[in-house]
């Protein structure tokens, strides 16, 4: 196929629908994936280190001596105030999305892949000095605001050449050439101060990263704790990031969700409603070979992990599609 052969051609508007998880997914299946905790150290401002740790899910049947054999990774972000052990809780655990994850991929509902969660706290980070900040509109917040938007860099330099060539993933030598080139093999998603860091990724490190996965949070980049108000700035804004980083509408996916009782619902909205109307960016669809981005709006889904679990199933099958 010539690059003129675009993918989006006779594109379907239809929603994405919300499946909810059956009760069987959430125990424990026969065939289970592992959680093994690592560390990692990064610099602070004190010209010190900080140790970092993470859980990593590596799926069953994952064969460390099994050179052939390569796997997606989905990295995975808590939101404020949890940790890197919220989600998988550390090795020998078998918490909801492990089981959901396990039972997927033992049903061949998704390729198995590799799912890091790592933590946004203890980043480093120099607010008042940066001049790449002068555009945002900053209050002064206990939510770790701060952690969220410098997160990316972090990521892409330390964490992702750490994880990814410890395991057998995409990744090669873990250089920034390698890491570019593996980016369809690489997604970032997170709930709440998550979302709001995987707003900051996808604006900061689509080089690295094909596919995002934004869940009950709203992109803070112009205005934090913006409530909608600059929602049409802010699609512009997100429009602008791709097409100045050379990308095009197939080069990059962004699955959406939130519920409609979610306190991030009236924030998220807008700002959904508004990329929606920016056809040259975000082509609207829940069918990934027509459109590249959608927003689960979840009848009755409040602000937490039940849902978000819920959401990331439902999102899941869509991820490393197109490659
Ligand atoms: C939102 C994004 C993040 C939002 C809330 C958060 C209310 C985070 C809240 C918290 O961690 O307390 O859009 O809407």
């Amino acid at each position: 196929m010539g690059k003129e052969d675009k993918k989006f051609t006779g594109v379907s508007t239809r929603d994405k629908e919300f499946r909810a998880v059956s009760d069987e997914y959430r125990i424990e299946h026969e065939k289970q994936g592992v959680i093994e905790s690592l560390h990692y150290n990064v610099p602070n401002l004190g010209d010190g280190t900080n140790v970092k740790h993470l859980n990593v899910y590596l799926p069953y049947g994952y064969d460390s001596s099994d050179m052939n054999r390569k796997y997606n990774v989905l990295y995975l972000m808590h939101g404020g105030g949890e940790d890197e052990n919220l989600i998988f809780g550390g090795p020998g655990q078998n918490r909801e999305l492990k089981n959901i994850l396990d039972h997927m991929i033992a049903n061949g509902d998704i390729e198995p892949l590799i799912v890091v969660t790592p933590t946004f706290y203890g980043v480093k980070n120099n607010l008042k000095n940066d001049p790449a900040r002068s555009h945002v509109a900053t209050i002064d917040h206990p939510l770790p605001i701060v952690e969220t938007e410098y997160f990316h860099d972090e990521l892409i330099n330390d964490l992702i050449p750490f994880v990814e060539t410890k395991y057998h993933t995409y990744a090669g030598t873990g250089s920034k050439e390698d890491l570019k080139t593996s980016r369809g093999h690489r997604a970032f998603g997170g709930f709440s101060m998550g979302a709001v860091t995987t707003w900051y990724t996808y604006i900061n490190g689509l080089d690295y990263f094909k596919y995002f996965i934004p869940l009950s949070g709203d992109c803070w980049a112009l205005a934090q704790k913006a409530e909608g108000r600059m929602a049409k700035e802010t699609a512009e804004y997100l429009g602008k990031s791709a097409k100045n980083a050379g990308y095009t509408t197939d080069d990059y996916y962004l699955f959406c969700a939130t519920g409609n009782l979610d306190i991030a619902y009236p924030n998220m909205k807008p700002q959904m409603d508004a990329m929606k109307e920016l056809t040259n960016s975000f082509i609207y669809s829940a069918d990934t070979k027509k459109g590249n981005f959608y927003f689960i709006e979840c009848e009755g889904g409040e602000h937490n992990w039940y849902w978000v679990n819920q959401f990331i199933y439902n999102i899941l099958p869509d991820l490393f599609q197109n490659e």
